[in-house]
């Protein structure tokens, strides 16, 4: 049988759309069906599994699929031991104490003893003890803010994200205490062994970093004066050797190179000081060193 990598992926929420971005983009195709719970890539032995974030950690951890993509919080409160292969940087969010805007705080000890409603029991008690506060975990499944109202819970630690959430039921942030974006994870033990659907997560992740790669950086072409280009070397700097490449006005020179995102701006208004001309930027689409 032919081996294949399998995924599990979030069905429909926060984080689905932005998980099959990331695989779109390394050239994976595949139909996405939202009734269809199973799919497998047309072209790349990768399977998908498409379930609810919450039991993502666990079907790893069981061996059901071999990697997910999952909220870090999810992972840390599912406490299965698995291993962050990469943080993939979306769905940022954090996990903050918020209380009712009557409520006298002043710092942390002014949880003590209280009643705090969350859906992430784990994380909160481990964060909360890690600073010597005594709290009780009101356990919640979700409608965290309305907890303080109905007087079930003095304060709750939930996520949070713009605040806005926070502000329409009367609650103020208090304490940041856990930061999380979407993560990639697998076993151990299966990392750790050397195979052919560890072969497939190699070549996944591969094209994953030419994505990435790509994404800060422009593809820069220009014309210069021919006895300027050492500058230009210089400005571009960080790189391997521009491609230079003669012009049949023995005066100019056509150079091709690739700057990061971040300098773009000042490598490009340095090369116009230095007469470039005709400037084309463009989008570079994978790359890899
Ligand atoms: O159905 P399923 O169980 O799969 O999904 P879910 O409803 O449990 O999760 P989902 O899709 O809502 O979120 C998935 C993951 O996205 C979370 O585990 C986090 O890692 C991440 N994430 C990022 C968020 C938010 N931002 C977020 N804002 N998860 C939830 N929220 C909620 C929060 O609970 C609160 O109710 O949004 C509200 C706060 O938002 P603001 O912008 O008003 O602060
Ligand atoms: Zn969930």
């Amino acid at each position: 049988m032919e081996d294949v990598l399998r995924i599990a992926i979030q069905k429909s929420g926060r984080l689905s759309e932005k998980s099959l971005e990331i695989i779109r983009n390394c050239g994976i195709d595949f139909t996405t069906d939202s009734r269809v719970l199973r799919e497998r890539a047309t072209n790349f032995p990768l399977e998908f599994l498409f379930v609810r974030d919450d039991d993502i950690p666990t079907y790893v951890r069981d061996g059901v699929a071999d990697i997910g993509i999952v909220g870090r919080n999810e992972f840390d409160e599912s406490l299965c031991s698995l291993d962050v292969i990469k943080d993939l940087g979306f769905a940022k969010c954090r996990l903050s104490i918020a209380v009712p805007n009557n409520f006298d705080y002043k710092d942390i000890t002014s949880l003590e003893g209280k009643r705090i409603a969350t859906s992430y029991p784990n994380i909160m008690m481990r964060i909360l003890k890690e600073r010597g506060v005594n709290a009780k975990a009101v356990v919640v499944s979700g409608s965290v803010e309305i907890t303080p109202q109905v007087g079930i819970a003095d304060c709750i630690c939930d996520i949070v994200s713009t605040g806005t959430t926070l502000k329409m039921n009367g609650l103020r942030e208090v304490e940041e205490i856990y930061y999380s974006s979407a993560v990639m994870v697998a076993r151990p033990s299966f990392i750790n062994t050397v195979s052919a659907k560890t072969g497939i997560l190699t070549r996944l992740l591969e094209r994953m970093d030419a994505v990435e790669k790509a994404k800060n950086k422009k593809y820069i072409l220009f014309n210069l004066p021919s006895e300027r280009l050492d500058e230009a070397a210089c400005i571009i700097g960080g790189m391997k050797s521009p491609t230079v490449t003669p012009l049949m006005d023995k005066a100019w020179l056509s150079v091709q190179s690739v700057v990061s995102e971040d300098r773009f701006w000042s490598v490009f208004e340095d090369l116009k000081a230095i007469g470039a001309e005709g400037i084309l930027v463009m989008n570079i689409e994978k790359m890899t060193e």
